[in-house]
């Protein structure tokens, strides 16, 4: 029986990918790099200073710039993410999530947040979601990102249950990726996955129920 889920955040509680992908490209394209929307999709679940790497690569400029550069960079591009989160809030929060948070509850099941992001406490407290969640793992104790599976594993002691007993939401590769290696069950939202929905809109108990008798 599933007793927990646990969630990503963005593209799955929230869409934050738009403002992560503007700032993005705002600090690249003083770097005379160009982003695709395409290529965004890669950054996806990715942390920080790894989506960094990957836009420098990218344009053929990861050789310039010194590892404390680079840190500069990200901080830049941080400040920049956070003044567009602005007026986040109820409203941003993606299609049936609240709805099947408060069914979750209900249930007694609890819920486990894995992502990679150093703001998810903060996007949850504007969305008015801070206090349902009932761990989030914090990426800065786990020593890999995704794909490594190590978020998840966090996010399962952290909410006191065994791999067997949860499953994962995710809506990117290296989310899915995070999950298959460490053998948690996982729901993809336009990814494939064990289970894969086209939208937030179908996560249901009963969706759940399908994933556990799998
Ligand atoms: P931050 P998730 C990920 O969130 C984003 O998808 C990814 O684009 C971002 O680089 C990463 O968080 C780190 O975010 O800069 O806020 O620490 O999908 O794992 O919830
Ligand atoms: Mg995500």
């Amino acid at each position: 029986m599933i007793k927990g889920v646990i969630f990503d955040l963005d593209g799955v509680i929230t869409d934050t990918a738009k403002f992560h992908y503007i700032a993005w490209n705002n600090l690249a394209s003083k770097m005379g790099i160009e982003l695709t929307e395409e290529f965004n999709e890669k950054l996806k679940g990715i942390p920080r200073i790894e989506s960094l790497k990957l836009i420098l690569e990218y344009g053929n400029a990861i050789h310039i710039y010194s590892e404390e550069e680079m840190h500069e960079m990200a901080d830049i591009k941080n400040e920049e993410y956070k003044k567009l989160l602005k007026n986040l809030d109820k409203k941003d929060i993606l299609p049936g999530i609240e709805d099947f948070i408060n069914k979750l509850k209900e249930k007694n099941i609890k819920i486990g947040l894995a992502s990679a992001s150093k703001n998810a406490p903060m996007i949850l407290e504007k969305l008015g979601l801070g206090k349902k969640i009932d761990y989030i793992a914090d990426p800065d104790a786990v020593k890999n990102g995704k794909p490594a599976p190590d978020i998840f594993i966090e996010a399962t002691r952290g909410i006191n249950l065994n791999i067997d007993d949860v499953i994962g939401i995710e809506d990117a590769d290296a989310g899915v990726e995070a999950m298959r290696s460490c053998n948690m069950r996982s729901i993809g939202i336009n990814v494939d996955a064990d289970l894969r929905l086209e939208s937030t809109r179908e996560l249901s108990l009963d969706i759940i129920a399908i994933l556990d008798n799998k």
